[in-house]
């Protein structure tokens, strides 16, 4: 059996050995999961909204091109750091910079509400009744309560941010801008008075009003502008630049719509429905409706004679508008923002069509523009390519380009100090087309020459990969592209002719590797490779977890580590916060730890964790253990039994699968031995029944609306679980449930409760995955194929099975060339098809796709590693017939997570890729 090293991963897929491993000799692949790394100025014209009578009606629709040297500074509001008189680096303790200090000083002390104790809280909670809500005491529901109530917390936000923004300013450090078409933040209440040092605080003022604050808590309302693990771990990272006090911020689409809402019909199909979060006023976010920039699509290039410059005009023209989201940092005064943009209008309608009395013409233009940030794409790990979708990444990067540019112009530096002051770090590719727009903006606007723009552009993008999928590689129809962003294609062309130049002298007629390492993919038709866009455009290029990074390197991104070097490519292993995924969902236990290391550092250095490994010998440690996880399995029973009509058995096993559905995730494998389990079960006399564990299996996961197979697992699910749960005779050995909607409200509940972590891909396929780190830190027992926290959490403490990354393409070639029966690939596995087909879970006809899957091809060794799987089981079963010895691997597997922290993450980024330092607030 070969193990996946650094020296034979190059060799894919030649001679590996193909038998799977048996669980109990499982081989660890010595990985290290330490980190490698370790070692305005373009502003707008003031715009205005509506129609307005000044309008020059012959205009409209015509870009304007105003020099920037010539256009107004950018008009803000006095939030922040602006200061109307000064240019360049404002030293605090200089001039006034307006009106008269001493009322201005006095007023603003007035307003100095710091409420320390729940009386001053309180004062603020009533002060937004009586106000902001025009509410009274009589007058008075939960939901104004938490609003109230969030207003508050916002109020302290804002004060810290505004500290935090004028103090970096005045510091001028390099900084770190994030950028991310996705931000799966979840709800901010709780999280914020946490982070605040103040949750006891608001529970008692809330109390003293007369609410209970759990209850104000479930008022609210996830912000759900993400997929999955993309999304939650860019949530997760800002929560950690800010913790740092990095000088840092994250910029995104404020979509209207988040993830949709996934409910189930009576026959188990997913369906979906609009997620309208913003339907209540949100209470964390801060318009900024004068920070607006334009954003042209379409239109016409004309090159000028006899330079590198172009004029792109014409098309459509339209604004996007900031909101702020403040994410404040634990047991510090720093708070980062998230800065979101919606696209508006540049008028409000057609002044021509409303004068001659069309209406609907005259408002046609502006409700396509708001199209554009209405909603977010459902697709996780797969690639749509799709002209709003184009129209979203280049609308997000283009503003936040201006934005980010207008902030470095007012340091006046000259161009070539770029990267001395800024670093963007591109996740994944959806943000790629900055590259392009960062040359435009030099080149086109800043009379920079091309090659000095290059090499300025060069120095600040940093590209993050997610995924060695081929369906999630973005890659744009050339056409489309064309249409959309036509200078920018220009652009792309001569980035690409230079870097094809260097190929070619490097390897001399070698025209088949010039055909794959190039951005244009020829063919008909023709494409635009994002990846290849980033990595030329790129200073650095990482990968998420230990075993992804270096896949990345030898298998789709192998030519181009042979032209950048090993050095250009690196590893950043994710990480997810402690604050949210320990001390927000799970008080009992971060108590328990609090307590018992005598402090709450390990909540910003969870190395300290560590130090509370031997308590697994402490038997008292271990009943106050069994305690907490008992509470949060109950509450979890709780949920099942009110939402779903569930009755769980809180002694078995929970297992939790808690992901998008895909197919490389296996699900399938998952409910398929649930299948056998219960066919065991059904066969099993009341002996041999009563020395069977019992078992809660848990799913959770959306599967994009267009993705048939993952639509049918979950019909799969439901239907097995309503077998199941429904069958008295075999009592509680087994449930199956599924829980809809998944969201990170949801995942707070779920993730305490667990016993058991389903990680069960395909060796290879999940880059990193986070639920994982989620579910270890919190206890549960790793049941997986690959994972770099087993590592972590030792050998002993882990059930892993399967084949292994380095004999996939072998089995995956076998399936499909050599291929032998099912019942000969796994007899146990054609045995729970033939009971699916007998119509046992409803009519067989209906699973007939998903099951070909599997008889034929079988891409994802679902056959191949079914029988492992089940032996991995087995082997759980054993260790929880002894309770303490599973509890001892419980709590070996949580304190040995500290690594897994996005303290780590965001530090070994910021060391090793951003070049950026920690700037605290002084308090
Ligand atoms: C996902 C991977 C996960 C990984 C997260 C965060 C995409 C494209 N990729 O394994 O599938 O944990 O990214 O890095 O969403």
């Amino acid at each position: 059996m070969s193990a996946l090293t650094k020296d034979n991963v190059d060799k894919l897929p030649d001679a590996v050995s193909t038998s799977p491993r048996t669980p109990s000799a499982h081989h660890q692949p010595t990985l290290s999961r330490r980190s490698s790394v370790s070692a305005g100025g373009v502003a707008g014209q003031p715009h205005s909204y509506g129609p307005s009578h000044n309008v020059d009606v012959s205009q409209i629709g015509k870009p304007v091109h105003t020099p920037r040297k010539e256009r107004p500074s950018h008009q803000r509001s006095l939030t922040g750091s602006y200061f109307p008189t000064q240019r360049g680096v404002v030293g605090m303790e200089h001039e006034w910079p307006i009106g008269d200090e001493t009322t201005w000083k006095t007023a603003l002390d007035a307003n100095d509400v710091d409420p320390e104790d729940a009386q001053g809280v309180a004062n603020t909670v009533v002060h937004h009744i009586t106000t902001s809500l025009a509410r009274q005491a009589g007058n008075m529901d939960t939901l104004a309560a938490y609003q109230a109530t969030a207003l508050s917390v916002r109020d302290q936000l804002i004060k810290r941010w505004n500290e935090t923004t004028t103090y970096h300013t005045s510091r001028a450090p390099k900084r770190i801008y994030y950028l991310s078409i996705e931000w799966l933040i979840g709800r901010s209440l709780d999280n914020a008075v946490l982070n605040l040092g103040m949750r006891n605080t608001y529970e008692d003022a809330t109390r003293k009003l007369g609410f209970n604050f759990e209850d104000l808590l479930n008022e609210e309302r996830d912000a759900a502008l993400g997929n999955g693990g993309l999304g939650r771990l860019a949530a997760c990272y800002i929560d950690s630049m800010a913790t740092l006090c990095l000088p840092g911020w994250g910029y995104g689409l404020r979509y209207n719509y988040g993830i949709f809402k996934q409910l189930l019909s009576s026959t188990g199909e997913q369906l979906e429905a609009p997620d309208p979060w913003l339907d209540r006023e949100n209470p964390w976010e801060i318009p900024r409706l004068d920070v607006a920039y334009p954003i042209r699509f379409y239109g016409h290039v004309e090159s000028v004679p006899n330079s590198d410059k172009a004029v792109w005009q014409g098309g459509m023209e339209c604004l996007a508008v900031a909101y702020d989201t403040p994410i404040p940092g634990y047991a510090t005064k720093n708070c980062a923002n998230i800065r979101l943009w919606s696209a508006k209008p540049v008028q409000g309608f057609d002044l021509n069509s409303f004068n001659a009395g069309n209406y609907e013409a005259s408002v046609q233009a502006s409700s396509e523009v708001g199209n554009i940030t209405q909603v977010l794409y459902p697709n996780d790990n797969m690639y749509a390519g799709k002209l709003l979708r184009l129209q979203q990444q280049y609308l997000w990067t283009s503003a936040s380009l201006q934005d980010i540019l207008r902030r470095f112009l007012k340091l006046d530096k000259p161009w070539s100090q770029l990267s001395d002051f800024i670093c963007i770090q591109m996740n994944d590719t959806h943000p790629t087309i900055a590259i392009a727009e960062l040359m435009r903006i030099l080149v086109d606007e800043e009379d920079v020459p091309y090659d000095q723009a290059w090499k300025i552009t060069t120095k600040v993008f940093a590209y993050t990969n997610h995924t060695v999928l081929p369906e999630a590689l973005e890659k744009w129809e050339l056409s489309l592209f064309e249409k959309l962003l036509p200078r920018h294609l220009q652009l792309i062309y001569r980035i690409n002719y230079e870097f094809m130049g260097q190929v070619a002298k490097r390897w001399p007629n070698d025209m088949d590797r010039m055909r794959r390492m190039s951005i244009i993919e020829e063919g008909t038709p023709k494409y635009v490779r994002m990846a290849h866009l980033a990595i030329v455009g790129s200073f650095k290029v990482n990968g998420v977890a230990e075993l992804h990074s270096q896949l990345l390197q030898s298998t789709i991104f192998r030519d181009f580590v042979e032209f950048k070097g090993r050095d250009f490519f690196t590893n950043v292993t994710n990480g997810i916060t402690p604050r949210r995924w320990v001390l927000q969902c799970n008080p009992e236990l971060a108590e328990l730890v609090t307590h018992t290391l005598g402090s709450d550092q390990w909540l910003t250095n969870a190395q300290l964790l560590r130090n509370l490994l031997p308590m697994a010998e402490d038997v008292n440690f271990r009943k106050a253990w069994d305690v907490i996880k008992k509470n949060n399995k109950r509450r979890l029973a709780d949920v099942l039994e009110e939402e779903l009509g569930i009755l769980v058995n809180v002694d078995s096993i929970f297992a939790c699968q808690i992901k998008r559905m895909h197919e490389y995730k296996r699900q399938t494998l998952n409910i398929f031995a649930i299948i056998h389990r219960y066919m065991q079960i059904k066969k099993a006399t009341p002996e041999e029944r009563k020395k069977m564990q019992p078992w809660t299996f848990i799913f959770a996961g959306k599967a994009a609306p267009g993705y048939y197979i993952a639509k049918l697992v979950i019909r799969l699910i439901v239907n097995v679980g309503k077998v199941i749960n429904n069958d008295l005779d075999i009592g509680d050995l087994l449930n199956v449930c599924f829980i809809p909607d998944y969201s990170v409200s949801i995942a707070e509940v779920l993730i305490p409760a667990a016993d058991v972590s389903v990680q069960i891909s395909t060796a290879g396929t999940e880059a990193s995955g986070t639920s994982n780190m989620k579910l270890a830190i919190n206890g549960a027992l790793l049941l997986g194929t690959v994972d770099e926290i087993a590592e972590d959490a030792g050998e002993d403490q882990c059930f892993m099975f399967g084949h292994l990354a380095d004999q996939v393409q072998q089995v995956r070639f076998n399936n499909s060339y050599n291929p032998i029966p099912l019942d000969q690939r796994s007899p146990e596995l054609a045995e729970v098809f033939k009971y699916i087909e007998s119509g046992v879970f409803g009519d067989a006809h209906i699973y007939e796709s998903l099951t070909k899957t599997v008889y034929e091809h079988d891409y994802y060794l679902v056959s191949n590693d079914f029988g492992s799987y089940l032996a991995a089981q087995k082997l759980v079963d054993d260790v929880w017939a002894n309770r303490d010895e599973w509890t001892k691997k419980a709590i070996l597997t949580a304190f040995a997570m500290g690594d897994f922290s996005s303290d780590r993450s965001v530090q070994d980024y910021a060391d090793g890729i951003w070049g950026v330092e920690s700037e605290r607030v002084p308090e």
